[in-house]
């Protein structure tokens, strides 16, 4: 491979390891994981599930993981119809659409026990701004919501990836030194 194939072959893995870097990973519960003692509805509360987005399920051989198909039967607790059912204690999920999904633990008692959580992803081009006119000055002071949580769950789980990232460009800074 000459090193010309090297800069485009590295061009097109730096681009393609930042594409990835913007999907987030997220450890369903937090640091509790999934777990009879975790508030999901509470974890949930404060994110945004983007298409592409993974989700992590973490948890001991207790529980399990099952996806339900619908609204009715995620509170209904029925585990007996799920669609997938997942039980290796590390399970990823890809939110490949958008649109709500449910989860639930498939151990007796503990669905009813709270131990559900309901995913909602939208679409990740379109992020949901309010109507307003774009051009217009954008500085508004009236409102600051607190979004400190969802940029450090998403700097987090991307971490990892921007060092994959300053290795490939150590690579195609070397490639172009050699043309
Ligand atoms: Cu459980």
């Amino acid at each position: 491979m000459g090193p010309k194939n090297t800069f485009f072959f590295v061009l097109v893995l730096v681009v393609w390891m930042t594409k990835q870097a913007q999907s987030a990973q997220h450890v369903v519960g937090g640091s509790q994981g999934w777990d009879a003692s975790t508030d999901f509805n509470s974890w949930v509360s404060d994110k945004t599930f983007k298409v592409g987005d993974h989700l992590v399920f973490k948890y001991s051989a207790l529980h399990s993981v099952a996806e339900l198909a619908n609204e009715n039967a995620y509170k209904n607790c029925e585990i007996s119809s799920a669609l997938d059912s997942k039980s290796s204690g590390n399970d990823v999920v890809k939110l490949n659409k958008p649109g709500t999904r449910y989860f639930a633990c498939g151990t007796s008692g503990h669905c009813q026990g709270g131990m559900k959580v309901k995913i909602t992803t939208v679409s990740g081009s379109a992020p949901s701004t309010p109507a307003s006119p774009s051009s217009s000055s954008s500085s508004s002071p009236s409102s600051s919501p607190t979004t400190s949580d969802n940029h450090t769950s998403v700097a987090s789980s991307t971490y990892h990836s921007f060092g994959a990232i300053f290795v490939l460009a150590a690579l195609l800074l070397a490639s172009l030194l050699h043309l």
